[in-house]
């Protein structure tokens, strides 16, 4: 027969099992390449959470927001975690970069949005996904349609093209 394991001696929930999320990073303070690209070796450490992909990094001026220039970039990740403990864990990681919120919309060191999070709809009120302004902005919709286009409608893209954004073709993460 084979015995039970104890409860504390299971492995912890693979990374395989779980949801397909997708994140947003931005950074416009500091070193944003280096930021971004710590960023998502910190979410590859994160328990239960795999990264499967990442997009090019893209330079962009900012929207709704004054300060430099961005440098954005959307990461897919399978994960176990829940939608609410994955945003605990990028908010750790903003934290971890210096992030400070003096106002809204305020430059910042790191910024980790959720954009979405399997098929799940949620609007409490810390977490709204899919992230209420993904269709508006091209910092989010260019670098997502190059990992997940199946997410991005034509006519989003169409209506995001004056604003200002150019594609790096320099490899800016490694495998991770
Ligand atoms: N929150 C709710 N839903 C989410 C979600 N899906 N993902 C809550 C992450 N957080 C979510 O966020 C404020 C609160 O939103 C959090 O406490 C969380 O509980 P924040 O990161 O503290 O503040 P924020 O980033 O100033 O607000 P937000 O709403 O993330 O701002 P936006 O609308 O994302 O805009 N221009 C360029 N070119 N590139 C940029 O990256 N980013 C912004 C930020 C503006 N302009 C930009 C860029
Ligand atoms: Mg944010």
């Amino acid at each position: 027969m084979t015995p039970i394991q104890p409860t504390a001696a299971r492995p912890p929930p693979l990374a395989s099992t779980g949801s397909t999320a997708y994140i947003g990073l931005g950074a416009n303070l500091g070193d944003a390449p280096a930021a971004l690209r710590s960023a998502v070796q910190a979410i590859a450490a994160l328990p239960a959470t795999r990264v499967l992909r990442w997009s090019a990094l893209y330079r962009s001026a900012p929207v709704d927001a004054a300060g430099p220039d961005y440098h954005n970039a959307v990461v897919a990740v399978q994960t176990a975690l829940t939608p609410h403990g994955l945003l605990a864990a990028l908010q750790a990681i903003e934290a971890a970069a210096g992030r400070e919120r003096p106002y809204r919309n305020a430059p910042r060191t790191l910024d980790l949005d959720i954009l979405l999070f399997g098929g799940q709809v949620l609007d409490t009120p810390a977490l709204t996904v899919p992230h209420p302004r993904l269709r508006e902005r091209a910092f989010v919709l260019l670098p997502l349609a190059e990992i997940a286009p199946e997410h991005v409608h034509p006519a989003w893209l169409a209506a995001v093209q004056d604003q200002h954004i150019e594609r790096l073709p320099a490899a800016w993460c490694e495998a991770v």
